[in-house]
């Protein structure tokens, strides 16, 4: 990496005026990030040691005191958020409910809540595959200064901040918008410093890639049986590309690179789909969009739709425009309720 790469710290302080709140806040929060995920990067970077040598960090052979992988993630982002003072209320997949953070004084004057994914795909670290952790930033609508309420944690996702996603995979990349677009930062690990190595991150205008896990086709929606057809046809540029690699953060990823859609339908086993929309769906719908690329439910807009509860799935079609809109074609022949 050659050093006339701005780092992530520089581009905080380029960009802070143009967060649209206070400036210093959007700082702080995004600084807090940066160092949850150097500190988890350099947990999963020794995860296959732990087992076999047990000599890494304080964890011994038997790795007794070792956590889950996905538990350690979440325990590493939510004290470092919360030593920040700047949200009042973290969710997360691995919390059951949202967490109340309550600044120094008792009354709480933090104005932003977080939700997360701590470490998605956390299943592929067994076999040396790609995970990530993936986040989404909101301002709070409950009265500031009171505990933070399940209303600030349930807004659509069109009312998100700031969202993005940490790819541990071949590099560690730190991916995120704040609504001007979106912005890739490759950590060095040498120095432990983060640079901007993809400036505003677009789909490329043709996508050729699907992401679908087709060991579930006899369970698809018909709309989605006929859209994997229509890809698989030898005419107008196709047949297209099938790449799946089971983990949401990385094939996301590469389709925003090089042109593509993941798509994890709802199906007859899973009828609301699988991926949870407060802390996967609505961040990923949201870098999609800054992105230019579209993300939908297979019917409307993933960040128009109002969440209900916390850990809530929602089916998830997303990635090129272009492609999104395909499916949505083919979706559109049969009723939500009618589609097997
Ligand atoms: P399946 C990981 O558990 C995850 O949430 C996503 O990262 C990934 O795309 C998907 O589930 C994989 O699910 O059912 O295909 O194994």
């Amino acid at each position: 990496m050659n050093n006339n790469h701005m780092t992530l710290g520089e581009f905080i302080i380029d960009n802070q005026k143009h967060f649209k709140y206070s400036s210093g806040e959007f700082s702080r929060l995004i600084n807090a990030i940066r160092l949850a995920a150097k500190a988890v990067n350099h947990e999963i970077r020794k995860a296959g040691l732990v087992d076999i040598t047990g000599a890494s960090g304080d964890i011994n052979i038997q790795g007794e005191t070792q956590q889950k992988l996905d538990v350690l993630a979440n325990d590493l982002f939510k004290q470092t958020i919360i030593n920040r003072e700047i949200v009042c209320g973290i969710a997360s997949e691995e919390e059951d409910d949202f967490v109340i953070v309550h600044g120094k004084n008792k009354a709480n004057d933090n104005k932003y809540i977080l939700l997360m994914d701590p470490l998605d795909g956390s299943s592929n670290i067994d076999v040396n595959v790609s995970v990530g952790t993936i986040f989404s930033i909101y301002r709070r609508v409950s009265p500031e200064g009171t505990p933070v309420t399940e209303e600030d944690f349930l807004q659509k996702g069109n009312q998100q901040v700031a969202a993005g996603y940490i790819a541990y995979g071949t590099s560690t990349m730190l991916v995120f918008t704040t609504g001007k677009g979106v912005n890739g930062f490759t950590l060095n690990p040498a120095i432990g410093t983060f640079y901007l190595s993809n400036p505003n991150m677009k789909f490329p205008d043709i996508g050729k890639i699907y992401s679908i896990n087709e060991g579930n086709y006899v369970h698809f929606p018909k709309g989605v049986k006929e859209y994997l057809k229509y890809c698989q046809e030898e005419k107008e540029n196709r047949p297209y590309t099938s790449r799946y690699i089971g983990s949401l953060v990385s094939d996301f990823h590469r389709n925003m690179i090089k042109g593509g859609i993941y798509i994890y339908p709802t199906s007859a086993i899973g009828p609301k789909g699988k991926l949870r929309l407060l802390y996967e769906c609505n961040p990923m719908a949201f870098i999609a969009e800054q992105a230019g690329g579209k993300a939908s439910d297979g019917y409307k807009r993933i960040l128009d739709l109002k969440p209900t509860e916390l850990h809530q799935r929602v089916p998830f079609f997303c990635g090129n425009t272009q492609m999104v809109e395909k499916t949505e074609e083919f979706m559109s022949k049969y009723p939500e309720d009618a589609n097997y």
